[in-house]
């Protein structure tokens, strides 16, 4: 795995794009970054069992190289399951296509590179936005989740992770505090973390649970419940 240098030298900071450099070191630069990725990704997979319907699709919306829909597809291979992952990056998704086509066979898979709010969903029993939703304008939000939620069949959940505010101040800035303590434990330097924080500051705006909660009921949801936090990353899975 290619280790992620790209804030190690001192440089005028511009902002934060999923370019060849970021997807060439995407794997290192996502686990050294969000807290609890690599255990989302795993339990993906768990929920996934648990969830999918045989013969439909599973969508991976902002799929980057693909892991969350690799570990889906590890449990629920018996299903005659559609994995469709759509990026708006050509450089993730030629990767994520290179990548998955060694483990899924080709006609249950498909790979595209497009806008996900142009994405046509339909015979969804999943879709997941795994880290995704918080890059898309916040206006644009509400209709994603109008899109997600009418293209899912009767059951079907979003599994939806994303970094998150929090409404009361002082927790807030802890978690802020816990999650830089986090990259530096992963040894990002200072100079890295924040050289990344304002490359990432105009580009990734962050929600609260209660603003995600609120948009996903307006959305169509019937209910939506937080299945994993670690500090402010976390995951909730909504149900149709
Ligand atoms: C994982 N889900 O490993 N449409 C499609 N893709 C988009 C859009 C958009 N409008 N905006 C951003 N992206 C992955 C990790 S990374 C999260 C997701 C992170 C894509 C972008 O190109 C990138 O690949 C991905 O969303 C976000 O489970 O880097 O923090």
């Amino acid at each position: 795995m290619k280790q992620d240098k790209l804030y190690a030298k001192n440089q005028q900071v511009v902002d934060f794009a999923f370019d060849e450099a970021v997807a060439d070191v995407f794997p290192d630069m996502i686990r050294r970054s969000v807290p609890g990725y690599d255990a989302i990704i795993s339990q993906l997979g768990v929920l996934a069992k648990h969830h999918a319907q045989a013969q439909t699709n599973i969508y991976d919306l902002g799929c980057s190289l693909g892991a969350a829909t690799l570990s889906m597809h590890r449990q629920t291979s018996n299903l005659k399951l559609k994995h469709i992952c759509i990026d708006s990056s050509e450089s993730m998704i030629k990767r994520c296509q290179s990548h998955l086509q060694r483990h899924i066979p080709n006609n249950e898979l498909q790979v595209i590179c497009e806008n996900m709010e142009d994405t046509v969903i339909e015979n969804a029993s999943i879709v997941v936005i795994n880290f995704t939703l918080q890059f898309l304008e916040p206006k644009a939000r509400l209709k994603l989740l109008k899109n997600v939620y009418k293209g899912l069949l009767p059951d079907g959940v979003l599994i939806l992770s994303e970094k998150l505010l929090f409404e009361d101040a002082v927790e807030n800035q802890l978690q802020i505090d816990w999650h830089i303590t986090s990259k530096r434990s992963n040894g990002y330097s200072d100079m890295e973390i924040s050289q990344k924080r304002a490359a990432l500051e105009n580009v990734l705006i962050p929600d609260s649970l209660e603003q995600h909660k609120q948009r996903l009921k307006e959305a169509g949801f019937m209910q939506s419940y937080q299945w994993f936090q670690s500090f402010n990353f976390a995951s909730l899975i909504a149900l149709k």
